[in-house]
């Protein structure tokens, strides 16, 4: 024990991690008078928005939905200045939000959370941080994010590059200009296609590593003129409750005729619509039956597909490496990322893409990367976009334990559930968000989907406050049901035939399961609100 460890913290209620469910989280638990503190890994608020800022990191939501909705007038007095705002300025936002409530000052930062353990016989947690500190708590809250989780040592030889090695999850914020370098990018992701698109203009060289093609769908991003943000701050209202009645979290939802009942001219001018709207739309808001229908899944691929084939000027070996094929995956069933200008970068003299499938890297040497043809490939720079352990990745590096000393890593081991996402049986007062098996794991727009969980979690500790109660835990049978339920949805999609982080494919042995409530945004909204109104059926409230 160090001498930080003498001194114990007493908490009523504890917050891991200051992104935007975090910060949410702690803002609502201290409105309601209890004694709270959060804890953060960064050395500032943000979460995703902190650890990412890797060049071109943006959201895929528009600014007048990737909000807060507990306070209207940060909502109007906060002006976006563009429809989808890159990195420094949502981490500015979150500190805005920040300051405005006066956060920062019940949040410790620097601080890792190592492990977490109940005690059956005073009914509270005890948790230590990455310096021995103790924290003693009724109520914890794990606000750890879905994709917080970075994949770190993928390649073997790793340590042995003699350039750069950046993580795009941990992007350093003294990073070194990549400009005239030569750069190697691994993954072709959201995250890749972002960084890969950015850099293309200002480095020397670059090879894309590329493994799974992706559907690219052009973003449109006009910039916000103080008129553009009138015109969401009259919608405020009518905003709100759209993106909390949604399909995702989104303002847009499937609205169209069934696909079986238009014609081929009317399909084609509803896609062609979403794909003029430059936003998830065309896949969050066309015809759902892409998620079902393997024979419409790959009408609206092959639409996809021939845009792509357009921009790539029918280049067969960039059409063949780039663009995916119907025995690959559908489109939709697999993120949707949007990009600019990230297929054209392709075209580019400076840029030779990789393809991975058929020369898979073999390892790291002190060069650059060796491919399994024996060509070592030479760099000064290397940038892993290598994806993350998603949903249950981060809530498993922290040493969780339960009743009768269960361990929350060991059960997700073998297999990944949880009720709603919001608790797992056998852990009392432990409260999660992004959390696998609810849409904030993936399937959502994740302002909205965050801040439903946190006033879920924090009208459900009222609840059992006000009734005099100390402990709430769900039963196994209610989170029996609800994976039954989870499950159910989710095998009548394409979505879990399709390899990707969404089913934890990505992670060496994880459990596959798919990790993102599929049923909707709503359909999970309305389920919940059930559960509370009903006074919480299910769950031991002592
Ligand atoms: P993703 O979507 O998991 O992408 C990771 C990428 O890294 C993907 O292209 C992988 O190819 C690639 N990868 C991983 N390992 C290898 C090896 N060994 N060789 C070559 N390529 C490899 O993560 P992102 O960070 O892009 O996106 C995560 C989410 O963050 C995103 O969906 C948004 O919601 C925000 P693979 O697909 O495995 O063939």
């Amino acid at each position: 024990m160090n001498a930080a460890a003498d001194k114990v913290t007493v908490l009523d209620a504890m917050v891991i991690g200051a992104g935007v469910a975090g910060m949410y989280q702690l803002y609502n638990l201290r409105k309601m008078g209890l004694k709270v503190r959060a804890y953060e890994t960064a050395t500032g608020v943000g979460g995703t928005w902190y650890w990412n800022r890797y060049p071109g990191a943006r959201f895929d939501s528009q600014a007048e939905i990737y909000q807060y909705w507990f306070d209207e007038e940060m909502y109007k007095s906060w002006k976006p200045s563009e429809r989808f705002p890159a990195q420094p300025e949502t981490e500015e936002w979150l500190n805005y939000v920040a300051d405005r409530h006066e956060l920062k000052k019940d949040i410790q930062f620097s601080t890792r959370i190592k492990s977490a353990h109940y005690d059956e016989e005073t009914n509270r947690w005890n948790v230590v941080t990455d310096s021995g500190e103790l924290i003693n708590t009724q109520f914890l809250l794990a606000c750890c994010g879905m994709l917080s989780a970075p994949i770190e040592n993928r390649f073997k030889g790793q340590e042995t590059f003699q350039g750069e090695t950046y993580l795009t999850g941990k992007w350093p914020k003294d990073a070194k200009s990549l400009t005239g370098k030569r750069v190697a990018v691994i993954g072709t992701g959201a995250t890749g296609i972002q960084v890969i698109q950015t850099i293309a203009p200002e480095v020397s060289s670059m090879k894309v590593f590329c493994r799974t093609p992706q559907y690219a769908i052009p973003m449109k991003n006009p910039k916000y003129s103080e008129q553009d943000w009138t015109y969401w701050c009259d919608r405020y209202d009518e905003t709100k409750d759209k993106v909390m009645n949604s399909f995702a979290g989104f303002d847009y939802d499937f609205t169209a005729k069934p696909w079986h009942e238009s014609t081929e001219e009317e399909r084609l001018a509803v896609l062609e619509e979403h794909w003029e709207e430059g936003s998830l739309s065309l896949w969050l808001a066309s015809y759902s039956e892409i998620f079902f229908d393997e024979d419409i899944a790959e009408e609206v691929s092959e639409f996809v597909r021939n845009k792509m084939r357009q921009r790539l000027g029918n280049d067969k070996k960039l059409c063949n490496l780039l663009i995916p094929t119907k025995d690959d995956y559908t489109f939709g069933t697999h993120r949707v990322p949007l990009e600019s200008n990230y297929l054209e970068v392709y075209l580019q003299d400076n840029v030779e893409p990789v393809d991975c499938r058929t020369t898979p890297i073999q390892e790291f040497v002190p060069e650059g990367i060796k491919t399994e043809d024996g060509t070592i490939h030479e760099f000064d720079v290397i940038i892993l976009a290598t994806g993350f352990d998603a949903g249950s990745g981060a809530l498993s590096r922290i040493d969780f334990r339960g009743r009768d000393n269960r361990s929350l890593k060991d059960q997700w081991q073998q297999e990944i559930t949880t009720a709603m996402g919001l608790q797992v049986h056998g852990y009392p007062n432990l409260f999660t968000t992004g959390a696998p098996l609810a849409p904030s794991a993936a399937l959502c727009n994740m302002t909205t989907c965050l801040q439903y969980q946190v006033d879920w979690i924090t009208n459900c500790i009222d609840f059992a406050l006000k009734n005099g109660k100390k402990t709430i835990e769900v039963s196994k049978e209610v989170e029996n049901a609800w994976v039954e339920h989870h499950d159910e949805v989710a095998s009548k999609t394409l979505v879990v035939k399709t390899d990707s982080w969404y089913m934890g494919s990505n992670v060496e042995g994880k459990p596959r399961r798919l990790l993102s409530y599929i049923g909707g945004v709503n359909d999970y909204h309305k389920r919940c609100d059930e559960v509370a109104e009903k006074g919480y059926p299910g769950f031991k409230i002592d």
